[in-house]
């Protein structure tokens, strides 16, 4: 146990931030895949006939352990059940490059204590499963061959298996006055293990991100989640076991304690200026408001949904990691490759207006002002797909202002913050993906286009402009 001491110190992390690597790379890579898959996709978020709508919050898939409030001995039992033999690592990673995603995050333990790696620390794990394949493994190989950047989540705080929600329930029976959200949000208060939330960091926790550390070099970054009512010195020993091992990976600052590289606001949720963030930021994102697999009602967003988010977030000068949660079969759910391509699509002509940007002085013009809070579940948000010809998201790289649009104008379109009291003189306007020149003319209203004929992508247009 003195192997992972209880220090903490932020000088340490001052003392250290700078021996670690820039965080550019992320920053220039704007758009990633988050990949939550599990024991829980073999429910699809039903329960014995009973859809976790019907049982207990949040409503997402993975969560179905705690939504049915499953004992530890029978989720258990899911690990004979697993045997995805439709999964390619090297189809999801092409998937992921098609899709013009620069990294990828996949769950390497999720709140079910389940590991998709081979664990020499728990044999609640893939390859005490038919599967018997390290998955974890598999993907890294592929993304290295695809040059995507590879990272884990790994849920540090939260184990239903084997204990953490100790602490959770230890603190709820310490604290009579705790909230019913606060005993039960993350606890596993229906079968808790006897664990003490200590034991179950240095017999499991710690010991599991250190063989991860050891068994998988070359990764770049750490997805801690949820840190509840974690104490510093427990987020810092996350922090410092990582550093110790592979100084190179990036830690989200959900490992909690106000440790880590990068700030993640709440899910589906993008933060305005208000927020003052000072760290690199991404905010992650579902496709059908569940990150693991829903084998129903799936509100799926549209592509051009998922653009807007996009440029929502990379105007702001954010990254956006957009999930999926491939099915028991270990199959990407068709919708999601739709919309990944088209997007794809957008990005192979557009790309140059996302990726190595900055936020420029103006975000964004239009009428269409939808800011998507929350779960981002479109139909509590009243969301339409009612984008404007007359909103532009702004991006800026290299002294060139990209002017993106998601609709297009019926002929002419009118960039009004580009006036030339406001912006000055325009020395040239293009067209990304067109070759016809293009017709503009800069007024005190803002810069006249006269757009081609030709439509380099269906989901809108960028013009790339030297001020
Ligand atoms: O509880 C988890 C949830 O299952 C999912 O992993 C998301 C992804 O950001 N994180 C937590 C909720 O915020």
């Amino acid at each position: 146990t003195e192997e992972f001491p209880k220090i903490h110190t932020k000088e340490w992390e001052k003392m250290n931030a700078s021996k670690k690597p820039t965080i550019d790379w992320f920053k220039d890579s704007k758009y990633g895949m988050f990949i939550h898959w599990g024991l829980y996709s073999l429910q699809g978020g039903i329960w014995k006939g009973k859809k976790m709508e019907e049982m207990r919050p949040p409503f997402v898939a993975e969560w179905i352990m705690h939504a049915a409030q499953v004992s530890r001995n029978e989720y258990k039992k899911l690990a004979n059940e697993f045997n995805p033999v439709k999964f390619n690592a090297d189809s999801i990673a092409f998937l992921a490059k098609e899709a013009g995603m620069k990294y990828l995050v996949i769950t390497s333990k999720h709140h079910d204590g389940f590991a998709l790696y081979d664990s020499k620390v728990s044999d609640f794990d893939v390859m005490n499963t038919p599967f018997k394949r390290d998955i974890i493994s598999e993907l890294q190989n592929a993304c290295n061959k695809q040059g995507i950047a590879f990272g884990i989540y790994y849920s540090h705080n939260i184990d239903w298996m084997d204990g953490s929600d100790a602490q959770s329930v230890e603190f709820a029976m310490r604290n009579p006055d705790a909230s019913d959200h606060e005993k039960t949000f993350g606890a596993n208060t229906w079968d808790p293990s006897p664990n003490t939330f200590d034991d179950y960091l240095q017999k499991k926790a710690f010991p599991q991100v250190k063989e991860l550390m050891q068994n998988y070099p070359g990764m770049k970054m750490l997805w801690y989640d949820m840190p509840w009512r974690m104490k510093p010195e427990q987020s810092f020993t996350f922090y410092k076991i990582v550093y110790d091992l592979q100084p190179q990976i990036i830690i989200t600052e959900r490992i909690g304690n106000g440790f880590g590289d990068y700030f993640i606001p709440g899910d589906n949720v993008i933060p305005d200026d208000r927020d003052k963030i000072t760290k690199p930021w991404e905010t992650v994102g579902t496709h059908n408001n569940s990150w693991g697999y829903k084998s129903y009602d799936n509100d799926w967003k549209t592509p051009d949904e998922i653009l807007y988010w996009l440029l929502e977030i990379v105007s702001r000068g954010g990254n956006y990691m957009l999930n999926i949660g491939p099915t028991s079969e270990g199959v990407v759910p068709d919708q999601s490759v739709y919309n990944l391509l088209e997007v794809g699509k957008w990005l192979k002509i557009n790309g140059e207006a996302v990726y190595g940007t900055r936020k420029w002085k103006i975000t964004k013009e239009g009428s269409t002002q939808i800011q998507m809070k929350g779960t981002g579940d479109r139909k509590k948000q009243g969301f339409k797909n009612n984008f404007a010809p007359e909103d532009f998201w702004f991006t800026e790289k290299n002294g060139k202002v990209y002017a993106i649009a998601i609709k297009y104008p019926e002929s002419e379109a009118l960039i009004k913050c580009m006036s030339i009291n406001l912006v000055g003189n325009i020395k040239s306007a293009k067209m990304l993906g067109s070759q016809s020149s293009l017709s503009w003319e800069q007024t005190d209203k803002g810069l006249k286009i006269k757009l081609p004929r030709e439509r380099p992508n269906k989901y809108g247009y960028v013009i790339e402009i030297s001020l």
